[in-house]
Parts: structure tokens; C-alpha cells; sequence
């Protein structure tokens, strides 16, 4: 195929993708241009070799410990992995492989990463119910003492509803037991240190003593490429459980579970972290939970739909007439996407940084039209 054939045929396939301001449900936004131009000019690099790549390992470091200090008050080492659900599954290992024990806790609001983690390490899961509220910490106590687990996954902003799990208290458990803690951020991490701070939440997350790992996603509210986690752990010995032998590689082991890591990533964080910190990052969470709270009273004006109080940046609805399902499928045919959350069968929207004021009135236009 001719060169310029190729680039219509893919102008055109482009085309086939819904403009983000119409997706509502999913969690990926637009990358920042900076971070995608970071990325771009480091794509040939492999942060799994930081010998060979060098200053790609010298800035993971770096802006691993500088982010955790800034947002989680604690200077801390880690990786940049590819998001969340690598997150989980390293930190599971980690768990098992320090601890001993192929028992994993976890309330039964965490991502599905945690148990596909689980099938492909071959643990037991044993998920404590919570009728979708933040765990109750004595409960988990009594589950750890009972079930003696390696690895207890907690969710600071969950999947479905934007749940916070009572981080400190948690900890304090984490504390008195061998047990891995770790605290899964992927969505809330870049939110929820500051509307704890402007007093929108109650719940504050902090690496307090007792967590061993956090996880947070720079391909979500981080405006960071996909693929972009972090990977942060408390005590820079308990990286060492998830790197492995590979003699032929200059330091002769890797971390995590890809033997070529993208080290566009690491420098796509780096980028969009200069570019914003501390200040920026603040900014745009406060603006987009007052985006979510505009939406959420504007959804209780209209009488078809039962609408859950905002959590974070998320918000959950259902159509009185109409199935969950008929109802996604509906907006879908006009050009609008959300996701389903299926423990409270209601369709899920998440506010995400790009979404404007004009794309949050066109939506309600559309909702107010369904039948
Ligand atoms: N932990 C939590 C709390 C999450 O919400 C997610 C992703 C993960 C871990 C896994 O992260 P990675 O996907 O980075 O591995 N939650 C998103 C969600 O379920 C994943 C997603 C994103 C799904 C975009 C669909 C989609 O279009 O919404």
C-alpha cells in the first residue's frame, strides 16, 4: 500500500473512535502534549535496563521518590509499570514470596485485577462483603487473624463508586501482623490527597507506616500516555521480591513482569509531573469534582433516573424505565459511552480531566431526550 493510502485508511479507522467527550463511563482521558512528546522521543527505550538507558532509571528514581513525597508524604522508591492491574499482581507476589502464604484478603470492592491476579498466582481470595462501603477496619482484623494472609489489597478510590477503604486505620492493622498492605490508588491517587485537603472527603491518603505498596495510574487522572503506573513501596528492600534473574541483561535481573519495559513512560511522568505538580494536579481534581457535583444535581432535576451520590469523580445512575443494559446500549447509538457496575447494576460515569462543561450539558441534553 502507497503511503498516502495508508494514512487515509488510518485517518479513517481513526475516525471510528468516539471523541472523548463522549466517553463518560471509561477511565482514560486525553494525554497532556508534553507528556506525549516525553514519550515519543524516549519510545526506543527500555527502563527494564537502566545500564544501557541510564538516565531513564536515574529519572524513575527520582520522580518515584519526588511524587510520594509531594502527595504522599513519605520519599519512597518504586517503578514505573504499566498500570494498575501490574501494580496488584506485583504487589500480590511480593506478598506471597515475603510472607509465605498463598491466601490473599481483600473486600469485595476491589478491581478485577486482584483476582486475575490471584488465578494467574494461584491464590485463594477470600473477599470480605461490604455492601459497597468503605471496609470496616475490626473486620478485617478478625479476616487477617482468622486467614493468616500474605497480602491484604485495599482500594483508595474504587472502580465502581469511587469508594475510599479506611487507609489509616488500616495501616495501624497492618502494623501488628505479617501481612503486605497494599493500597491499591490506580484512580484515586491523583485526587483524593488533595479534596481531602480543600475538605470534600473525610478519608486522607498518606504512606502511612504498616503500607507496604501503593499503586497509581499516570494514564489516568495523571494525563500520562497509556501505559503509565506507579509502583511505590515503603521499604526500598521489598522491591526485591519482584525482580528476577536474567543473566543476560546488564544488572542481570528485571522488575515486574515485562522483560521490555516502556522507558517512554517514565519519561512521559516525568514531563507531565514537571509540568504540573503539586499545583496543577490540585486544580484539576478540585475542578473536576465540581464538574461531577454540577452533573450530579443536574441528573436529580430529571425525574427517569435514579441517581447515587457522587463519590470522587464518579457517579452511578439508573433509568426507571429501562434495563441498565437497553439503557448503554441507547446512549451508545447516539454516540455517548458508559460502563456498567454490576454489584449495584446501575451505569457508571466518571468525570475525567477532560471532560468540559459543554460536554457535561450535550450528555444531560441526551439523557433528558431517552425515553
Ligand atoms: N485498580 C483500580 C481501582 C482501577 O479502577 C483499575 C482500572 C485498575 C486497578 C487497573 O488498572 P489498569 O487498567 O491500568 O491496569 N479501572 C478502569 C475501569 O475499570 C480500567 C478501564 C479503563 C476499563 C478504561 C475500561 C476502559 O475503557 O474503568
Amino acid at each position: 500500500m502507497n503511503i498516502s493510502d495508508l494514512i487515509s485508511k488510518l485517518v479513517d479507522f481513526y475516525r471510528r473512535i468516539p471523541p472523548h467527550g463522549h466517553i463518560f463511563g471509561s477511565m482514560t482521558t486525553i494525554p497532556d502534549p508534553t507528556s506525549l512528546y516525553a514519550y515519543q522521543l524516549f519510545i526506543r527505550t527500555n527502563s527494564a535496563d537502566p545500564s544501557t538507558f541510564k538516565i531513564v532509571g536515574e529519572l524513575e528514581d527520582i520522580l518515584v521518590k519526588d511524587i510520594s513525597e509531594t502527595l504522599y508524604g513519605k520519599p519512597s522508591t518504586g517503578k514505573v509499570l504499566s498500570g494498575g492491574t501490574e501494580s496488584n499482581i506485583i504487589a500480590i507476589y511480593s506478598g506471597i514470596s515475603k510472607y509465605k502464604s498463598r491466601t490473599i484478603i481483600a473486600p469485595d470492592t476491589v478491581h478485577v485485577s486482584v483476582d486475575k491476579a490471584c488465578d494467574l498466582l494461584n491464590c485463594k481470595l477470600v473477599k470480605i462483603p461490604t455492601r459497597n462501603k468503605p471496609v470496616e477496619p475490626s473486620i478485617v482484623e478478625d479476616y487477617v487473624r482468622k486467614y493468616k494472609p500474605s497480602t491484604l489489597v485495599v482500594t483508595a478510590g474504587t472502580t465502581e463508586l469511587g469508594i475510599i477503604d479506611p487507609i489509616k486505620e488500616l495501616s495501624n492493622i497492618a502494623t501488628e501482623y505479617p501481612v503486605w498492605l497494599h493500597v491499591d490508588a490506580a484512580y484515586g491517587g491523583l485526587l483524593i490527597p488533595f479534596l481531602y485537603r480543600h475538605g470534600y472527603i473525610s478519608e486522607d491518603l498518606r504512606f502511612y507506616n504498616g503500607i507496604s505498596s501503593l499503586s497509581v495510574d499516570f494514564h489516568k487522572y495523571g494525563l500520562s500516555p497509556i501505559p503509565s503506573g506507579l509502583y511505590i513501596v515503603g521499604e526500598p528492600n521489598d522491591l526485591d521480591y519482584a525482580y528476577f534473574k536474567s543473566e543476560y541483561m546488564p544488572t542481570g535481573k528485571t522488575f515486574g513482569i515485562l522483560g521490555t519495559r516502556p522507558g517512554g513512560s517514565v519519561l512521559a511522568i516525568w514531563a507531565v509531573w514537571e509540568k504540573y505538580g503539586y499545583q496543577g494536579y490540585e486544580k484539576i481534581a478540585l475542578d473536576k469534582v465540581e464538574l461531577t457535583n454540577y452533573l450530579a444535581d443536574r441528573l436529580r432535576e430529571i425525574d427517569k433516573y435514579v441517581v447515587w451520590n457522587p463519590n470522587l469523580t464518579i457517579i452511578n445512575i439508573r433509568h426507571i424505565r429501562l434495563s441498565v443494559y437497553e439503557f448503554i446500549e441507547t446512549l451508545a447509538h447516539r454516540g455517548f459511552y458508559l460502563y456498567l457496575s454490576p454489584s449495584i447494576n446501575a451505569a457508571r460515569i466518571v468525570i475525567m480531566p477532560h471532560h468540559t462543561k459543554k460536554h457535561v450539558d450535550e450528555f444531560i441534553n441526551v439523557l433528558e431526550e431517552i425515553e
